[in-house]
């Protein structure tokens, strides 16, 4: 199959997704076309199935604005005709989806019977989509799309209460590499990190605000006041990162906080967590916490959106209400003061992980195209 992949190449769960889905693909010998306005951040070797395209745009007085969903479209209808694409998969609905169905209409009918898929992530419906001024073109080009899935059921719910959704809905949740994401010996940069064997607390975040990494640090703070000695790596960056600083120097506690920043490896330094803290205020699945307990880590997480999917309470990790960072201290401190406990749960929480192992889940993305290219 040539399969095209529009997709936002950043640092995100949805980028991370489409991007390993493509690699996936390519591996089992399609030929995969990522598009995009930047190289996805995860697509970092050569693969002989799989191509680049950058969508470019012009900037001109005129536009304050530049139309990049003009962009794309445009790009798509190129692409779709000269690489002759069966299947176009888009990440997030607006307004990839909807570039999509414009790329369509323009080509007609007669010269494209190409089946679009668009896969919800989660911020296009639960955060940008429920502007009211999106509704129109959420609901219209998610209805106009062949095949629509969500990452989990929770998601699903969603979209179909807030917009007024005709299509069915399958949910297909993140997947996990089990071979890269795996616990390995780093004791060398256990000890370099903490020296006196301190617990080490792990958050991944882009630090948008719906991630409260300030209540991370007040969970981390709870478990150094227990007298838990520890340390709390906080990777990724983003708008949140000043405020975050700002807690850590006002609770005293910035030499026990390292701000790592943007990571690649994040499985070198889940090898090295005792705990990953993930107390969003909304999450459609929580990629990072699966992350986690694929490398063998207890999650402790907020109870919203799609974590209960993931995360099991008292077998996986714990779940807590929203902001409720005494009860997460709590389940913090019970964990890392009992190794028994935090060695049962790390390996619950591979387990659980193993149930979204990535030939799994690319499974059922081809049996969907497969499916929509028989109608
Ligand atoms: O987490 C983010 O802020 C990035 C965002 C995205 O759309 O790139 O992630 C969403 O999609 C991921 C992949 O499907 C999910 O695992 C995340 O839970 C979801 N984030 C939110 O719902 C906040």
């Amino acid at each position: 199959m040539n399969i095209g992949i529009v997709l936002y190449p950043t640092y995100g769960g949805s980028g991370v997704v489409a991007t390993e889905l493509g690699k996936g693909l390519a591996s089992r010998g399609h030929n995969v076309h990522f598009i995009s306005y930047a190289r996805p951040m995860r697509l970092d070797e050569f693969h002989e199935n799989i191509s680049f395209h950058e969508v470019t745009f012009s900037a001109y007085p005129l536009f304050e604005y530049p139309p990049y969903d003009l962009a794309l479209a445009s790009h798509l209808v190129d692409i779709i005709k000269h690489q002759k694409l069966d299947m176009l998969h888009v990440h997030y609905a607006i307004p990839h989806a909807t570039s999509a169905y414009l790329a369509k209409q323009i080509l007609g009918e007669n010269n494209c019977r190409i089946p679009v898929v668009t896969t919800l992530h989660g911020t296009d419906i639960t955060i940008v989509g429920s502007d009211p001024s999106y509704t129109p073109v959420v609901t219209f080009s998610i209805n106009k799309s062949d095949g629509v899935t969500a990452v989990s059921n929770y998601l699903r719910d969603e979209t179909y209460k807030r917009f007024d959704i005709v299509k069915d809905i399958e949910v297909i949740p993140n997947f996990i590499d089990l071979d890269r994401f795996q616990k390995s010996e780093k004791s060398h940069f256990k000890k370099a990190l903490c020296p006196n064997g301190e617990k080490v607390l792990v958050h991944v975040s882009n630090f948008r605000e719906v991630k409260r990494v300030s209540d991370t640090v007040e969970i981390f703070n709870k478990v150094l006041e227990s007298g838990i000695r520890a340390h709390l790596l906080l990777v990724g960056d983003g708008p949140d990162r000043p405020k975050v600083e700002t807690k850590c120097r006002e609770l005293g506690i910035c030499n026990k906080v390292r701000f790592l920043g943007k990571q690649e490896k994040i499985e070198d330094i889940l090898s090295i967590a005792d705990l990953f803290l993930i107390p969003s205020g909304s999450e459609t699945f929580g990629l990072a916490a699966l992350e986690a307990m694929s490398c063998s880590v207890p999650v402790i997480s907020s109870n919203i959106g799609g974590l209960p999917e993931l995360n099991i309470h008292g077998e996986t990790g714990y779940l807590c209400d929203l902001g409720d960072t005494d009860a997460m201290g709590e389940y913090a401190v019970s964990i890392l003061q009992d190794d028994e406990l935090q060695k049962k749960i790390a390996n619950n929480a591979r387990k659980r992980a193993e149930v979204f192992e990535l030939n799994i889940v690319v499974d059922q993305y081809v049996a969907l195209y497969n499916r929509l290219l028989e109608q």
